[in-house]
C-alpha cells in the first residue's frame, strides 16, 4: 500500500482524491489516512481487520447513533465485536474512557490545555512493556474547527532508515519507561530496543515500538495552543528532543552520548515525517466514526481544535500481543490513579 516512489505535485493531489472516492487508505511516506469500513455492513469485520493488519489502522463508520451513554457503550462494544477470533480480545473488561473528561484533570495537573493538539505518540506506556496493542477512539462530537488526526506508520518509517541505523535501533537497549515529570504520567518500567519485532500467535513478526512525549517540550508547539486561544504564536519544537526514550542508567558516558545522538536523530526524523504528514495526510473523524489503530505500529496525533470535542477511548490487549498486563487491563487512560505513584506497583 505504500508507494515505492513517493509521488509529487499533481500526482499527490490525484492520489488523495482517488483514495477518498474509493474509501481506500492513502499513504505518502509514513503518513497514513486509513480506509473507512461501514459497521455491520456485509463482512465489515473481515474488511476492518484486514485493513488494520495490513495498513495499521482503519476507520469504522456508523458506530453508535444515540445519546451520550450509547456512544460510551458503543465504544466499549466495538473491540469485543471486532476482535472476536484472531486477533482475539483478551481485555473484555478494559474500561472506556472519555478523552474530553480526562482533559479537565490533565489541565488541573498542568499537563494539558483542552483544545490543544497532541504530537504523534503511542498510548498506554503507563503499562511499561505491556502497552495495549490496539486503541479504539470513537467520535461522538467532532470539534467545529481543527482536531484532525494524523497517523505515522512505523513500518513505513523503518523502511526509510538506512540499514545501520535500523540495526542500531533494533539491537541497542534503552530506557523506554515514562517515569518522570516530563511525561504525562508515571508508568511502569520498560527497557529494550526502540524497534522490536515480536512474534504473533502464528509466528509472524509484528512491529512493536512506542513513542512517549515530553510534555514540557510539547507545550512549546503551536499544538499546545487551542485554536481559539489568544496570545503569541508558540515556539516550535523543531530540532528539540521531544521523545522520552533515553540511555539506561548503567550506560557509560560514551555509550550514553552515542545513544542520545541516535535517539535525537530518530526524533528529528519523526518531526519531519509529521510535518509532511500534517501538510498532506490528515483526516477528521465524523460523529459515529471510530478510529482503530495498531498501537504497536502506528503513532497517532491530533491537531489543536476549537470548541467541544467528545471522544471515547478503549485500550485493547489481544492474542497477537504480549498478553494482558500484570494485574489486568485496569484503565484505558494515562491519568488514572492506578498509575499515579512513581514507578507504579504491579
Ligand atoms: O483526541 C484525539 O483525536 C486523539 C486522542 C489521543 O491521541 C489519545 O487519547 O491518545
Amino acid at each position: 500500500m505504500i508507494p515505492s516512489t513517493p509521488p509529487t505535485g499533481n500526482a499527490r493531489a490525484m492520489l488523495r482524491a482517488l483514495a477518498a472516492i474509493a474509501c481506500l487508505p492513502f499513504s505518502l511516506g509514513s503518513a497514513l489516512v486509513p480506509r473507512r469500513v461501514a459497521f455491520g455492513a456485509g463482512d465489515w469485520r473481515h474488511k476492518a481487520l484486514e485493513a488494520l493488519w495490513t495498513e495499521g489502522a482503519v476507520v469504522v463508520a456508523d458506530v453508535g447513533d444515540g445519546g451520550e451513554e450509547d456512544f460510551k457503550e458503543a465504544a466499549l462494544r466495538l473491540p469485543r465485536q471486532l476482535f472476536a477470533e484472531r486477533p482475539k480480545l483478551l481485555s473484555a473488561d478494559a474500561p472506556v474512557s472519555g478523552v474530553h473528561e480526562e482533559l479537565l484533570e490533565a489541565k488541573r495537573r498542568g499537563k494539558y490545555l483542552p483544545g490543544s493538539g497532541l504530537l504523534p505518540h503511542t498510548d498506554g506506556y503507563v503499562y511499561g512493556d505491556f502497552l495495549p496493542d490496539f486503541v479504539t477512539l470513537l467520535c461522538e462530537e467532532p470539534s467545529v474547527e481543527g482536531g484532525a488526526n494524523t497517523l505515522l506508520d512505523g513500518v513505513a518509517l523503518a523502511r526509510t532508515l538506512d540499514q545501520e541505523a535500523l540495526h542500531w535501533l533494533e539491537t541497542t537497549p534503552v530506557d523506554l519507561s515514562e517515569a518522570d515529570a516530563s511525561g504525562i504520567a508515571a508508568g511502569r518500567k520498560a527497557e529494550g530496543p526502540v524497534i522490536q519485532w515480536p512474534s504473533t500467535s502464528t509466528g509472524e513478526r509484528r512491529l512493536k515500538w512506542r513513542r512517549q512525549i515530553n510534555v514540557e517540550e510539547a507545550k512549546r508547539t503551536r499544538n499546545w495552543h487551542p485554536l481559539d486561544a489568544s496570545g503569541s504564536a508558540a515556539e516550535g519544537v523543531a530540532g528539540r528532543y521531544v521523545s522520552l526514550w533515553k540511555p539506561l542508567p548503567n550506560a557509560t558516558e560514551a555509550e550514553a552520548k552515542e545513544i542520545r545522538r541516535n535517539l535525537a536523530e530518530l526524533d528529528g526524523r519523526l518531526q519531519s515525517a509529521f510535518a509532511s504528514a500534517e501538510r498532506e495526510g490528515t483526516f477528521s473523524l465524523a460523529r459515529g466514526e471510530a478510529l482503530v489503530i495498531d498501537n504497536w505500529r502506528v503513532l497517532h496525533s491530533r491537531g489543536p481544535y476549537k470548541g467541544t470535542r467528545k471522544m471515547w477511548r478503549v485500550w485493547s490487549w489481544t492474542s497477537e500481543g504480549s498478553g494482558l498486563p500484570p494485574g489486568g487491563a485496569k484503565t484505558s487512560q494515562p491519568l488514572s490513579e492506578v498509575f499515579d505513584a512513581p514507578r507504579a506497583e504491579l
